[in-house]
């Protein structure tokens, strides 16, 4: 059977490269042609454990090649990116162009799955429409599903596997269909449904995240101002059974829960009020922290501050809608002097590999992404060369009590005491 993937980014490839190792004829068609050039040579331009090797491993012997078209195929895998455009609506163009592309190659018996994270009704009221032009019967001739991913960039090869997944057919027979196939390499379980709950599925797990940080975010400031520290609050609360508080931050990013609860709001704008807020509240938590900085230094203008972190979450190099952006943007408009530190982020990692040099007369040290190098730094030397020592913790992450005993005025985000 001959699978084409269309979009080889953090999810098309990995999904593309494990259809391959399976034994599956699998092309890859993406528009960028570094990714193809590399792909030829069976490299990949993006970082994911395990990836290089298995990419490497199916180009090799042959099961994963790459075009930058479609042609014919068994079944065809929309992977193409869903961007949220400037006013807060999900830009579907890749998608309904990905899904034209296929028209003169779709046949009797094939198959159309989309796995792009898309608003509710995009299968049946944008994909559907397009596919019909083939003149095949939908659900009968040509079988049409959704079928969202929910891996974790980082272990996105081990959660492809094993995670299990929401299969949205346009009928049974094309749920059934796909099913099938994921199962080539799924050991997780696959549950049918149709293909708008799928879409509000894979929307309301990142929503729910979301949702659930607002609230966090929300329960750290009243903390503030209740003289208590949130953190305690969460972690005494989560003893019970039925409760699960999320962590407090600087903000939310990536390209996942910041983006899709938009895909909900845009679709019931009057009744997605606790949705629309939690967004709010998330993209405020950056100019929160910012007056945080502002009311430790007695104002901003010509301080210096050593920011530690400058990706999404720990531990990795991904800076897309990074919360900590926008913290540096803040903090520059205000007339800080701001250099960044980040040992994961090309960019800043000469900056982190010199910190005891870069943090000469500094200020302010702001901790807004808790890597596992940042356990190790050495507040003595830190002590030594900064001008001021005080230090911001976002994320819980610094020992606070020996911080203050080192003479720190150490601030975490969400304690009031
Ligand atoms: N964050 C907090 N507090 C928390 C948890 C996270 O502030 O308690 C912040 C992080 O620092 C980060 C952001 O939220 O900035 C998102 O990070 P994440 O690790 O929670 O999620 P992503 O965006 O890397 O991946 C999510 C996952 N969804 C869920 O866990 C429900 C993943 O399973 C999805 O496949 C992925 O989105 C996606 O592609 O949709």
């Amino acid at each position: 059977m001959k699978i084409t993937v269309i979009g080889l980014g953090y999810i098309g490839l990995p999904t593309a490269a494990m259809f391959a190792s399976k034994g599956f004829s699998v092309t890859g068609v993406d528009v960028n042609p570094k990714v193809l050039e590399a792909l030829k040579k069976g490299e990949i331009i993006i970082e994911e454990p395990g990836l290089p090797e298995l990419v490497r491993d199916v180009v090799q012997n042959g099961k994963l090649t790459c075009a930058d078209k479609p042609s014919e195929s068994d079944v065809f895998i929309i992977c193409v990116p869903t961007p949220v455009s400037a006013d807060k609506k999900a830009d579907m163009r890749f998608v309904a162009e990905a899904a034209q592309t296929i028209v003169p190659f779709v046949r009797e018996g094939n198959a159309v799955i989309l796995e792009s994270t898309s608003p509710p009704k995009t299968v049946e009221g944008l994909m559907c429409p397009i596919l019909e032009k083939s003149g095949l019967i939908l659900g009968e001739e040509l079988y049409i599903a959704h079928s969202p991913e929910r891996v974790l960039p980082g272990s996105i090869l081990r959660e492809l596997e094993n995670n299990s997944r929401v299969v949205g057919g346009i009928n049974k027979k094309s749920a059934e269909f796909v099913r099938h196939l994921y199962r080539s390499f799924v050991k997780g379980e696959i549950f049918l449904t149709d293909a708008t709950t799928a879409e509000m599925c894979k929307l309301m797990e990142n929503t729910y995240r979301d949702v659930n940080i607002a609230l966090a975010n929300e329960l750290a400031k009243i903390s503030e101002t209740l003289g208590i520290n949130a953190w305690d609050v969460i972690e005494l609360s989560n003893k019970h059974p039925r409760v699960n508080l999320h962590q407090p931050g600087p903000g939310v990013g990536g390209h996942c829960i910041a983006v899709d609860p938009w895909f909900i709001i845009e679709k019931a704008p009057s009744m997605a009020s606790l949705i629309n807020l939690s967004r709010e509240t998330n993209d405020g938590m950056p100019g929160y922290v910012v007056s945080k900085c502002g009311k430790m230094l007695g104002g901003l203008s010509g301080r210096k501050i050593i920011v530690l972190g400058a990706s999404y979450k720990p531990d990795v190099d991904d800076v897309r809608e990074s919360p900590m952006k926008y913290i540096v943007g803040l903090l520059r408009e205000a007339g800080a002097e701001v250099t960044v530190a980040d040992p994961h982020v090309a960019k800043f990692a000469e900056a982190y590999k010199n910190l005891y040099e870069t943090a000469k007369g500094a200020h302010l040290l702001l901790l807004g992404v808790h890597h596992k190098e940042f356990k190790e730094l050495d507040f003595s030397l830190l002590s030594g060369v900064m001008a001021g020592k005080n230090v911001l913790d976002t994320r819980n992450f610094l020992d606070g009590r020996a911080l203050r005993e080192a003479g720190f005025n150490y601030v975490l985000l969400g304690a009031g005491k």
